[in-house]
Formats: C-alpha cells, sequence, structure tokens
C-alpha cells in the first residue's frame, strides 16, 4: 500500500467512526481550512528586529538558547517564513512588529515610521496571498529603559511612545488597504515595577489617557483592528504591571478595542481557555496570543496541550471563529526556529481540528439531560476518536507534508541555508 493508500484508507475508516457520534469530518476539515493562525515573526529571530542600533533585548523578555542560524535581516526571515508556510496548511497571516523595519541601514525614530518602511512586508504578504498583523514595539529601546513607556511619568518620554502608537496604527491601516484584509494592531506596554509601587494609580491613570490619546483618531475598521494586551508580571517588573489584566478588560469594553488574552499572562493555575465565553459577553472581538508558559510566563514553543485544546475547543463551543483573531507568541532560542514556527501553528491546527470533531452535540445532551455519568465517559472517549486520521488526509489535501516528513525538509533548509549564515 502507498501512503496515499494508507491515509485515505484511515481517513475512510474515520469518517464512519465520526458519522456514528454526530460528526461530520468533512465538514470540520473545510472549516479548518479557512482559518488562518497569525504566525509570529519574532520566533524566527529571539525578538531580535532590525534597528541598525538594536540592542539587548528589552521589557522584561527573554529568549534563551542560541542555536545557530538565526534570520539578521528582512530576506532572511521572510525566507525563513516561507518555509515554514510550505510546511503548515491552510493560509496564515504574519504578525509584525515596529522593530522589524527596513529602512535601508538609515536610523529612522519609531516615532517617525511610515508604511513605506515596510513595503517589503507588504510586497511580499502581497504575493504570498494572506494578511500581516502589526504590533507597536515598546521595548528594547534607551526611551523603555527606565521600564515606563505610556505611563511614564516624564512628559517628553510619554509622547515619543505615544507618536509611536500613533504611528503604528496608520501603518496597520496601511497594510489592511494594501492586503485587503484588516490589520490586526496589538498594543502591549512593559511598564512596571520590580518592588513594591507608592502609587499605583498614577501610572494607570496616565496609561489610559496615552492611549486615549493614540486611539484619539478613528480607523476605518475594515482596515485596522486596536488590541490591548495585559500581563501580570515581567522580568524586573514583578511586583506591578500598570496594563493589568482588570486594566485592558476595563479599557476594551469602554471603548470597543480588541482584548488580547495571552496564555502565559496569569497566574499558574488560570487559563484562558475559560476566559473566553466570559470576556466575549462584553466584547466583540479579541485577540489571542497563544503561548505555552512552563512555570512561567516563559513562551515555550505551543505543543499540543490540554490548555491548546480547551483553547481551541472554546473557540469552537463558543461558535466564535469569526470573533476570535487567533495569533501566536512564543520564543524559542535553543532549537532550530524554523520547527519551532511550524510545531507551534501545526499543534494550534490540529487542536482546532479536534474541536471542530468533538461530538457536542452528544455531549450537550447529555448535560441538559443531567446525566453527568454519560457526559464525562463520552468528554473521555471522544479523546480517543481518530482525529489523526483526518488531519493526515487534510495535511495531504493542502499539499503540506504529512506526518514528521515535514522534519527532513526543515533539516534540508538548515543544512542548506540556515548553516551557511553566520
Ligand atoms: C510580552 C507580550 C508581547 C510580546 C511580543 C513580542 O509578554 O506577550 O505580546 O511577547 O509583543
Ligand atoms: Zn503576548
Amino acid at each position: 500500500m502507498t501512503c496515499a493508500d494508507r491515509i485515505a484508507k484511515a481517513y475512510e475508516l474515520a469518517k464512519d467512526q465520526y458519522a456514528a457520534v454526530g460528526v461530520d469530518v468533512e465538514r470540520a476539515a473545510d472549516v479548518l481550512a479557512t482559518i488562518p493562525i497569525s504566525i509570529h515573526c519574532w520566533q524566527g529571530d529571539d525578538v531580535g528586529g532590525f534597528e541598525p542600533a538594536g540592542g539587548e533585548l528589552g521589557g522584561g523578555l527573554a529568549a534563551t538558547g542560541d542555536y545557530p542560524g538565526k534570520a539578521r535581516n528582512g530576506d532572511q526571515l521572510r525566507g525563513d517564513l516561507d518555509k515554514a508556510l510550505s510546511l503548515i496548511p491552510g493560509m496564515h497571516r504574519v504578525n509584525l512588529h515596529a522593530m522589524y523595519a527596513e529602512t535601508g541601514g538609515k536610523a529612522v525614530e519609531r516615532d517617525e515610521l511610515t508604511a513605506e518602511h515596510f513595503s517589503r512586508w507588504i510586497d511580499w504578504a502581497k504575493a504570498a496571498g494572506g494578511g500581516m498583523d502589526f504590533n507597536p514595539t515598546f521595548f528594547s529601546h534607551p526611551k523603555a529603559a527606565d521600564g515606563f513607556t505610556l505611563s511614564c511619568a516624564n512628559d517628553g518620554i510619554r509622547q515619543f511612545w505615544i507618536d509611536h502608537g500613533i504611528a503604528c496604527r496608520r501603518i496597520g491601516a496601511e497594510v489592511g488597504k494594501a492586503l485587503g484584509s484588516a490589520c490586526v494592531t496589538n498594543f502591549w506596554v512593559p511598564d512596571g515595577w520590580k518592588d513594591t509601587p507608592a502609587d499605583r494609580k498614577g501610572p494607570r491613570e496616565r496609561l489610559k489617557a496615552s492611549l486615549d490619546a493614540v486611539f484619539a483618531d478613528p480607523i476605518d475598521p475594515t482596515l485596522n483592528l486596536d488590541a490591548v494586551e495585559s500581563k501580570l508580571f515581567g522580568l524586573g517588573a514583578e511586583s506591578y504591571t500598570v496594563g493589568s489584566h482588570e486594566f485592558y478588560l476595563g479599557y476594551a469594553v469602554a471603548t470597543g478595542k480588541l482584548l488580547c488574552l495571552d496564555a502565559g499572562h496569569f497566574h499558574p493555575t488560570e487559563v484562558i481557555s475559560d476566559k473566553l465565553s466570559a470576556v466575549m459577553c462584553f466584547v466583540d472581538e479579541i485577540l489571542l496570543h497563544v503561548s505555552r508558559p512552563v512555570r512561567w510566563d516563559s513562551d515555550h514553543v505551543v505543543t499540543l496541550t490540554d490548555e491548546t485544546r480547551a483553547i481551541a475547543q472554546e473557540i469552537v463551543r463558543g461558535d466564535y471563529l469569526g470573533r476570535v483573531h487567533v495569533g501566536l507568541d512564543f520564543f524559542d532560542a535553543s532549537i532550530n526556529r524554523v520547527a519551532a514556527w511550524v510545531i507551534g501553528t501545526r499543534a494550534v491546527l490540529k487542536a482546532l481540528l479536534i474541536a471542530l470533531l468533538e461530538p457536542i452535540d452528544a455531549l450537550r445532551e447529555r448535560e441538559a439531560d443531567g446525566d453527568l455519568t454519560g457526559r464525562l465517559a463520552l468528554m473521555e472517549q471522544a479523546k480517543a476518536l481518530p482525529w489523526s486520521a483526518v488531519w493526515d488526509a487534510h495535511c495531504l489535501k493542502q499539499a503540506v507534508p504529512v506526518g514528521p516528513a515535514w522534519l527532513e525538509e526543515v533539516r534540508d533548509y538548515e543544512r542548506t541555508v540556515l548553516a551557511k549564515r553566520t
């Protein structure tokens, strides 16, 4: 039997098994094919960016490891992304940070960035046919060195970051216009104190006022959507984070912004899967930063964990696919960076497929009937349904390698391209 025959046969058997629990396998795969994942460019170079004077990674972010071959310019990073995208089923988006501007070696301050500095990214995304998302960069910069940006007490510094935010929203709108798909521009600031503050109120009031100034100009939501991302703590900001969850939940609800939930930005036993259906009662759309915190906000490569599956389950169960922008946020410098993208993105897609294949009607019925024993039994049984046969057939149909075959392609790319970089 050829490999394709084996996949086809397993798929047919899986189809029957799913039909027996009331699940339409074809429909699930068709829906999966339409879900774009916003793939973060920063996994490709350990959140380095291309600024001519780019220094140490700041903002309390840390990428550990020094795996050889990281991208050092736009062409290399796009080449690496092309490789990764060719191994992931579906049509996806790329998520850029302002620090990935290409200024031809010229120093352009962040408050002066324009869409022109991203024209090569835009052209590349246009050719690939996918959308692009964007982030102002409020870290790795001398004006962020004291740990405060939009909430800084210094008027000049605060204004600089406000102007950066304004510039980035304009870039987002240009990106959205050029690509015919709204760009999600996500705001995350590292502002906070290492030790117990005397004033918790001042910075939060300043952050609110700064955000109001950044968002003062209305922008057509078909071009650009603003999102705000909260955090619990950062390295060097352990005691107080200005942009906490309550702060941004309130801000998003009050102003109609998208709320960004990062899986690593909560207390260790708190999960964003449970937050989805709660916040969706009050905000129209959300952005997810799917990540994998290990003991802390460590940004490990996403894998098919219980929480990754629960996040996907909640998106599908709640019928939120049209209101949730699924983005990734991890950076591991200790393994092949292209492989990291492929592993993380494929894991999220697998989680979504498993969620789409869930025998949800039968589960809901048992719950409504008060048959809690039956609910638990079916949930356990559903875990063993042959979703991987559907996944393999999906990969085959989408013309990407099935099973572990993608790794050989990454290894080949490592030998022929990455190993030659110095
Ligand atoms: C930081 C936030 C933020 C960053 C990226 C690089 O804790 O998660 O989203 O990871 O903007
Ligand atoms: Zn994040």
